[in-house]
């Protein structure tokens, strides 16, 4: 019922609050929880940030993966405050979603019921060690580029959960990439390693920044409103620009024989990635779909007695403290 409702973005609120409401985004100014909005903008952004949020959550599993089989010690500390660093950004973003009404357990049962999405790089397996290199270059390189304007969006709490989100996000990237410089300047096995991961995970990140923007369905009113900053096209380009030379530097191969350098628009012409694919994913029937969920259930239902615990401690002290006053 709820997921149905953030679904819609229909808005029937008087227009002269709509007007001076987009007023105040035109100017640039920061919306504000208390603050009058549009039901649509809400459910806009509880949508946007709630997945995003999930993403965080579901997107520790694949790099979790690994963490009890790191090359090294150091490797392994690396990986394992990567991983805590996502779940950080989990907790931010669902903290910047209860400010607009809607609790952190009704969002979990909204994932666990399958009724709110999560990004659909994380339902492709993490198969080699070289997968969390290719995971910290392309994944988080593809969040930065999504992310970085998303510092500027008009929701307040938003905004600013992101400065930092990024700032995480971008040391994440450079471990991906040093761990790719070590196995594309490693040995024959493991360059090999490294472009077998590059070519998996290549066209499932251009799938991050969403369908082509003639398809997208909700880009031109989260822009109009600035929960959107560019399209997904527009980053999806951005992407590939940055990355092309990336891979180059690295003497792995971009899996696209139509990659070419495009001097007018000043950027690469580039392959589509599957869109019957996507939506695929995007259904349940993606290669981990089911086990991201089931694994997602299985925590939910096994810290039943933390949060039992949790909420029977906070409610003895409240109870103590009426006591005493
Ligand atoms: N996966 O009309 P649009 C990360 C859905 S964080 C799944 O274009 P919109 C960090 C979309 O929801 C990664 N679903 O939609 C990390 C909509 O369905 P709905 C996550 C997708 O919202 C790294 C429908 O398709 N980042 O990686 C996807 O305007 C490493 C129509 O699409 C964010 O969430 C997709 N890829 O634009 C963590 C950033 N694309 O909701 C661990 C914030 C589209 O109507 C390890 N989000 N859909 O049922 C956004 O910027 C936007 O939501 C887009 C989609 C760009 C993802």
């Amino acid at each position: 019922m709820y997921a149905q409702m953030i679904r819609s973005e229909a808005t029937q609120d008087d227009p002269e609050r709509l007007a001076a409401f987009q007023a105040r985004i035109d100017a640039g100014e920061k919306i504000e929880p208390k603050e009058w909005m549009p039901e649509g903008y809400r459910k806009t952004l509880i949508r946007q940030i709630g997945q995003h949020a999930h993403s965080e959550i579901v997107g520790q599993l694949p790099e979790g993966n690994w963490i009890t089989r790191a090359p090294t010690l150091e490797r392994k500390a690396i990986l394992l405050a990567k991983v805590q660093d996502e779940a950080g950004h989990g907790l931010y973003l669902y903290c910047a979603a209860e400010t607009l009404g809607v609790s952190r357990d009704e969002l979990f049962e909204m994932l666990n019921s399958g009724k709110m999405k999560y990004s659909s790089i994380f339902n492709y397996p993490t198969l080699t060690w070289a997968d969390m290199g290719a995971v910290g270059w392309l994944v988080d390189g593809a969040a930065i580029m999504n992310q970085v304007p998303l510092q500027r969006t008009s929701y307040g709490p938003y905004a600013r959960a992101m400065v930092r989100i990024c700032k995480e996000e971008s040391f994440h990237q450079r471990q991906g990439f040093d761990i790719m410089m070590k196995m594309a300047n490693g040995t024959p096995a493991q360059k090999r390693m490294a472009q077998d991961a590059l070519d998996r995970f290549w066209y499932p990140s251009l799938m991050m920044f969403g369908p082509s923007d003639k398809d997208s369905v909700h880009s031109a009113q989260s822009m109009a409103w600035k929960i959107k900053m560019n399209t997904n096209d527009e980053l999806r380009q951005k992407f590939v620009d940055q990355t092309v030379p990336q891979a180059e530097y690295l003497g792995l191969t971009v899996p696209d024989d139509t990659l070419a350098w495009n001097a007018e628009k000043g950027g690469y012409d580039f392959a589509q990635p599957d869109w019957d694919e996507f939506y695929d994913v995007l259904k349940g029937n993606g290669p981990c779909n089911a086990d991201r969920l089931e694994a997602r259930r299985t925590a939910w239902d096994e810290g039943a007695w933390v949060r039992e615990g949790m909420l029977a401690h906070a409610e003895k002290k409240r109870a103590a403290r009426m006591a005493a006053e």
